[in-house]
């Protein structure tokens, strides 16, 4: 594994030497730290640290569908503070993006719910929500679909002690709730089809080691997602950028793995100046 001060310059370089490669992000919570939104688990700033105000039972059940059901009151709680609308992108969302423009991004998975590789402007079949979104809502009970002004407005009308009063279904009197996947939900569909194709993908490319895994701002821990980065054929390379190192990077770390320790906007700066693309990168976040 490369670990140097001179990371991005290796990571850069193998861009540079293999134009015709691609890339496929993997994406947690730190590409929105800087954003304003809470990871999880940080020491201090994390959401279950923050989450002690809602008088949960464990930080967890706020994403748990059976505590749902009981209590709505704290997922409602954070999804007024999360939800889309609130909070503008990063600059490392926009050099995803920029990826995009350079014909470079192959696919994003993103466990994040906050849609800000949306609001950064990337196409969205280039973009998969491992855990949902607040784009749709739907029954708990019956799947019914709901307009997102059904959910929303019971967010805006929280009285002064932020109580809420819950959205139902029409039909079945189940509670709606927007289509994050909670603990205890399956994913999309969309997430393990993609990803099986984007694997054969990667097998079947001509020089498949030339093509990028990058993984940032995860701290691989919650599953099946976590498992995406041993799943990489070894053909092609992985990156990880990250606060600290993490999952298979740690347990099962491969020779050419490249580990960018760092804040993702720094090392999103950095990687641009190397390519050549910062000017083209502060024209996106200028634009916004
Ligand atoms: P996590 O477990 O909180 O891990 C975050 C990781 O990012 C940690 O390893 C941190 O060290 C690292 N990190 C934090 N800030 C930065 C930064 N600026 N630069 C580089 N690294 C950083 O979160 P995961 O995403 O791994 O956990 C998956 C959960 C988080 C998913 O189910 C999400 O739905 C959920 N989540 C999403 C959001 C969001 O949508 N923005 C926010 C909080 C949690």
């Amino acid at each position: 594994m490369t670990i140097s001060k001179n990371s991005v310059t290796v990571l850069a370089n193998h861009l540079k030497k293999n134009p015709d490669s691609k890339v496929i992000f993997l994406v947690g919570a730190g590409a929105s730290t800087s954003c304003g939104i809470p990871d999880f688990r940080s020491p201090k700033t994390g959401l279950y640290h923050n989450l002690s105000k809602l008088n949960l039972p464990y930080a967890e059940a706020v994403f748990d569908v059976d505590y749902f059901k009981e209590n709505p009151k704290p997922f409602y709680t954070l999804a007024k503070e999360l939800y889309p609308g609130n909070f503008k992108p990063s600059e490392f969302h926009y050099l995803m993006k920029l990826f995009e423009d350079k014909g470079r991004l192959k696919r994003i998975y993103t466990q994040n719910i906050d849609t800000l590789e949306r609001e950064a402007g990337i196409s969205s079949e280039l973009v998969i929500e491992a855990h949902g979104s607040f784009a749709s809502n739907h029954c708990i009970e019956c799947a019914k679909e709901f307009p997102l002004s059904v959910f929303k407005d019971k967010l805006d009308s929280a009285n002064a002690k932020g109580e809420f009063s819950y959205a139902k279904c029409s039909e079945c009197k189940g509670l709606i709730k927007p289509k994050i996947v909670f603990f205890g939900e399956n994913l999309p569909e969309a997430f393990f089809n993609t990803w099986d194709d984007d694997v054969e993908w990667l097998s079947k490319r001509h020089n498949a080691t030339e093509d990028l895994i990058i993984v940032a701002g995860t701290s691989l821990t919650v599953h099946p997602f976590a498992s995406l980065p041993s799943e990489v054929p070894d053909t092609s390379r992985r990156g990880l950028f990250n606060l600290g190192l993490v999952g298979d990077f740690e347990d099962n770390p491969r020779d050419d793995d490249i580990f960018i320790e760092g804040l993702l906007d720094e090392i999103a700066h950095k990687l641009a100046t190397e390519l050549g693309w910062l000017e083209e990168l502060e024209l996106l976040i200028k634009a916004e």
